[in-house]
């Protein structure tokens, strides 16, 4: 690095110009960012590449911005860092309808008339861990503003093709990477989220009105009961839409008698991009015969802050009677033989007839031989003698 250019770098690092910085109002967006990331955890250690959230805001019929939070921004390169030159870029991630973008400001030295920002998008290839990033167009701004450690960018949505009201932009994450004078390739310095995405940002549309998309989910839409006794369907309530809500859930009465269905809460209130569970406990009638059903329709209703209204999806949840009845006590031989006689049943008479005729038919025999007996023990007339 020639001796001019250091000398360049160093006054521009110690000069401060917070003020060629527009100041950044915080917004309401930025109390519930898309993006967040745990404080003090960037590779170099230093807190101007050290992310903590990124958001999406201030949306217009043309245009949206997308901001960064650092944990500080400096106004002008430390003196130490400047003979390493370094260019820092600070990235935040997004898709829409299945095409990666990424926004990109280089700050190649921090500082008044040192530095230069440049503002980009790009399209970006996800190739397992690494992204593969082709730049599309320059953007119209980037606002450093170390006062509120912010960076923002203003996008235009010409950028994109079917960027409707509803349209969610998906897979969102940031990074800032670091280069060094000299270095052949840039290094990761902060990634926010640790691992994964963040949340999801929906985009208004030309209206400016809330997207009310509150969606319900039940984990089984079948549950068995036995008599008495409850099934409980266990409800997600997912607020998809774009502005905090309030929900009244609301369910079918039973038609028919016995049958008993509460939901354990009606009345939710579900910030966006959040998820509330609500049990609902179908309790069975004691005499209900197995196979025996109800049928349970839940649905909600939906309001906005602003007093917008709309409707979730419509649940149907059907709780079934199936039980295996227990076995009854085995009952003692001689108590058997004893309700065979003392209950009476077809078959006991059956063997009440064959006993009278096996009574009937041994004395019978009896009879047939005593008088066979008899006729055996009479004395046998004597022949008569010879006639002379
Ligand atoms: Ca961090």
């Amino acid at each position: 690095m020639s001796d001019i250019r250091k000398v360049g770098l160093l006054l521009a690092g110690l000069l401060v110009l917070p003020a060629l910085f527009a100041a950044f109002a915080a917004t309401a967006s930025e109390a519930q960012p898309e993006v967040t990331d745990v404080k003090g955890d960037s590779a170099s250690g230093k807190d101007s590449r050290d992310l903590t959230a990124a958001f999406f805001h201030t949306e217009t019929n043309d245009s949206f911005k997308v901001s960064l939070n650092l944990t500080a921004l400096e106004s002008y390169t430390n003196p130490n860092d400047l003979t390493n030159a370094p260019t820092t870029e600070y990235q935040v991630y997004f898709s829409v309808a299945g095409d990666n973008y990424t926004v990109v400001c280089r700050v190649p030295v921090h500082g008044p008339f040192g530095f230069t920002i440049q503002y980009e998008i790009r399209s970006v290839e996800y190739k397992g861990t690494t992204t593969v990033e082709t730049q599309m167009a320059s953007l119209s701004g980037c606002t450093y503003s170390p006062n509120d450690h912010l960076i923002s960018w203003l996008v235009q949505k010409t950028h994109f093709s079917n960027l409707t009201a509803g349209t969610h932009l998906t897979k969102t994450w940031a990074a800032v990477y670091n280069r060094n004078f000299g270095d052949s390739e840039r290094r990761i310095e902060d990634r926010g989220p640790n691992s994964g995405f963040g949340k999801d940002y929906i985009i208004r549309g030309s209206s400016g009105a809330d997207i009310i998309d509150v969606k319900l989910s039940v984990d089984n839409v079948t549950q068995p009961c036995k008599p008495n006794e409850a099934a409980t369907f266990r409800i997600s309530v997912f607020n998809n839409g774009t502005s905090q809500v309030s929900v009244h859930l609301a369910n079918s009465t039973p038609d028919k008698n016995g049958w008993i269905v509460e939901l354990a809460l009606s009345n939710l209130t579900i910030p966006a991009n959040y998820t509330r569970t609500v049990n609902l406990v179908v309790s069975c009638p004691r005499d209900a015969a197995n196979g025996t059903s109800l049928t349970v329709t839940v649905s909600g209703s939906v309001t906005t802050p602003g007093n917008q209204t709309g409707q979730t999806n419509s649940l149907t949840l059907v709780a079934t009677v199936n039980y295996i009845p227990p076995k009854p006590p085995e009952t003692p031989w001689w108590r058997q033989l004893l309700d065979f006689f003392l209950k009476p049943t077809v078959l006991t008479y059956v063997v009440y007839v064959l006993m009278v005729l096996a009574i009937v038919g041994a004395a019978a025999q009896a009879a047939v031989s005593r008088a066979r007996r008899k006729r055996e023990e009479e004395p046998v007339p004597l022949s008569p003698s010879p006639l002379p």
